[in-house]
């Protein structure tokens, strides 16, 4: 039952709210005065408060089956303050009309347990709303922007930059009005949500799902209806003043995709084939590759010392785990003459359609085809190794050089993809890569791994496999080199060194050998990959 309090506040009393299980005949009896969470300092009392208050209380709204909120006010002289804050409770009350609610770290997937805070969007006292930005973490994968769950004012903010926050714990204290539907029966603890763009066949919790914000301009009702609808808020084209997305926008957006209309995105002209898949892999603009700094030489001096943390912590972390796994190596050089020429063409072709053509998409379209024959190598194993999971999809990781360090970002379900949807996805991941700005989505769910050194130089590498996974290719430079041709004169050929890695607990040399030549098969003639392609 909810009432107004019948105690005017004074010095001496503090509103509370209490919740109140009649059956159980118990509540929870935490507050909050003047910002600093309060506990209870009586036990038995609480049900003669519950008791005098309780016909006075007029039932408004029920939390919890069961639970019913209640104001009543408690003398101060039964409370200790308590400046510990209980991670446990997600709720708590506040003055009259409010409540705190304790704002967890979700869960971002792929068993990340921490990671650390590097940017605050908000400070203590501030107002937020719906899917304001509050934070963002660095996983040891990715950056992941942190988003308001609710409309309220920030209390705590439990860390400072560069802590480690620990996923499940209190990231933020967030006062909100009693009145806020969003803090339903069902939200019982305040996960923080994490942007990013939803992944196709992903199962997405309600709460879970993930939104763009940051640089979408938009209300929370229309980021809510977009939640609802689990629409991707960048694929929808705002109209309003600095392409504000108004909730017409979004509406118009939900008709046209309900009657199969796109949406006029873009002038530059697309492939019918990536129009007809856009949802799968939106075509980017044109990008240019990441430019790298040049190296500057460096000279400290002095000794420094330095705390491992964020990316290369979790490298240390992965990699000392991943080198438990028994690799072999095997290794192959690839006449690439052919697709040097071909490519010409096609990169040609894919620029028509906005999209840039590298060497990589073929790379991960023929490893992709090769799996199909070769299934064990896209699959996984468990921790002991006792099972092996043969993965559906063909999530192809792609090692990559990026302001953050090397990020293993994945193009998902490769299988069903054409070269272009491939080339297209792949700049995308290039362009988020490039600025930092790799989503949980993109770096998680990979079941096979290639990994271009040769864009840097290089001929051979042993490259690590990525557990769970059980192979990775590490691509070498293509170079222009002399070798016999079948009438055994020296001709000028393109030349390019792969090494394979796989883990030699499931998988012996000659299946690795067989995947490799069939995959070295479609590069040296990719006309035989026409057969196969989607
Ligand atoms: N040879 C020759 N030329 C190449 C090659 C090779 N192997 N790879 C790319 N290129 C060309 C490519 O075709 C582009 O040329 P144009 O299209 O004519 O402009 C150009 O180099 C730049 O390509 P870019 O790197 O931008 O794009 P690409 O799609 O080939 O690669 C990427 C994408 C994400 C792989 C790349 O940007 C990248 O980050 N590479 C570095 C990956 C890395 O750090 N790997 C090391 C991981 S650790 O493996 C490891 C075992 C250890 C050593």
């Amino acid at each position: 039952m909810l009432g107004k309090s019948t105690h005017a506040p004074t010095p001496t009393h503090v509103p509370v709210h209490l919740i109140f299980n009649a059956t159980q005949r118990s509540c929870l009896i935490e507050a909050t005065w003047k910002s600093v969470p309060l506990i209870y300092n009586s036990a038995s009392p609480v049900m003669s408060y519950w008791a005098r208050q309780h016909s006075s209380c007029k039932r408004q709204t029920q939390v919890v089956p069961g639970w019913h909120p209640c104001s009543i006010c408690i003398p101060r002289s039964k409370w200790v303050l308590s400046r510990k804050h209980r991670a446990d409770r997600p709720f708590h009350t506040t003055a009259v009309g409010h409540r705190l609610v304790s704002f967890l770290l979700a869960d971002i997937g792929e068993g990340i347990k921490e990671v650390v805070i590097k940017e605050w969007f908000v400070s203590e006292g501030d107002t937020v709303a719906q899917f304001d930005s509050i934070c963002e973490v660095q996983s040891d994968k990715a950056s992941v922007t942190i988003t308001s769950r609710y409309d309220g004012v920030i209390r705590k903010l439990f860390y400072d930059v560069d802590d480690t926050a620990f996923v499940g714990k209190p990231l933020v204290d967030i006062e909100v009005s009693k009145e806020d539907d969003s803090v339903g029966a069902e939200v019982q603890e305040g996960e923080a949500i994490s942007v990013g763009r939803p992944v196709e066949g992903a199962v997405i919790e309600p709460g879970n799902f993930t939104l763009p914000t940051g640089k979408i301009l938009t209300t929370p009702a229309v980021r809510r209806i977009a939640m609802e609808y689990k629409i991707d808020l960048y694929d929808v084209q705002g109209t309003g003043k600095d392409g504000r997305i108004l909730k017409e926008d979004l509406l118009q957006y939900i008709e046209r995709k309900k009657s199969g209309v796109k949406a006029p995105v873009s002038s530059t002209p697309t492939s019918p084939t990536v129009a007809t898949r856009q949802t799968a892999a939106p075509t980017p603009a044109l990008q240019a590759p990441p430019t790298l700094p040049p190296s500057i030489p460096v000279f400290l001096g002095e000794d420094k010392d330095e705390t491992i943390t964020g990316f290369q912590k979790a490298m240390v972390r992965s990699m000392t785990h991943a080198m438990k796994i028994p690799h072999f190596g095997y290794c192959d050089e690839i006449d690439m003459t052919i697709l040097v020429n071909m490519r010409k063409e096609l990169k040609a072709m894919a620029q028509a359609h906005g999209v840039r053509f590298s060497y990589m998409p073929v790379f991960i379209k023929a490893a992709s085809i090769a799996l199909s024959h070769f299934p064990v190598l896209n699959s996984s194993v468990d921790e002991k190794c006792e099972n092996i999971k043969y993965k559906a999809s063909h999530n192809i990781g792609v090692a990559m050089d990026t302001s953050e360090g090397l990020i293993v970002p994945n193009v998902k379900g490769v299988q069903r993809l054409t070269l272009l949807e491939v080339a297209a996805e792949l700049n995308r991941l290039q362009e988020l890569g490039s600025r930092g700005a790799l989503k949980t989505q993109d770096i998680t769910g990979g079941t096979f791994t290639l990994s271009n050194i040769g864009s840097i130089g290089g001929t051979y590498a042993k490259a690590v496999i990525l557990p769970p996974e059980v192979a990775i290719g590490a691509i070498g430079k293509i170079q222009a080199l002399p070798r016999f041709d079948a009438a055994g004169n020296v001709t000028k050929a393109h030349i390019m060194q792969v090494s394979w890695s796989a883990d030699h607990r499931i998988i012996d040399g000659a299946t690795m050998a067989r995947f490799s030549n069939l995959w070295k098969s479609f590069l040296e003639n990719p006309a035989t990959m026409i057969m196969h392609l989607k």
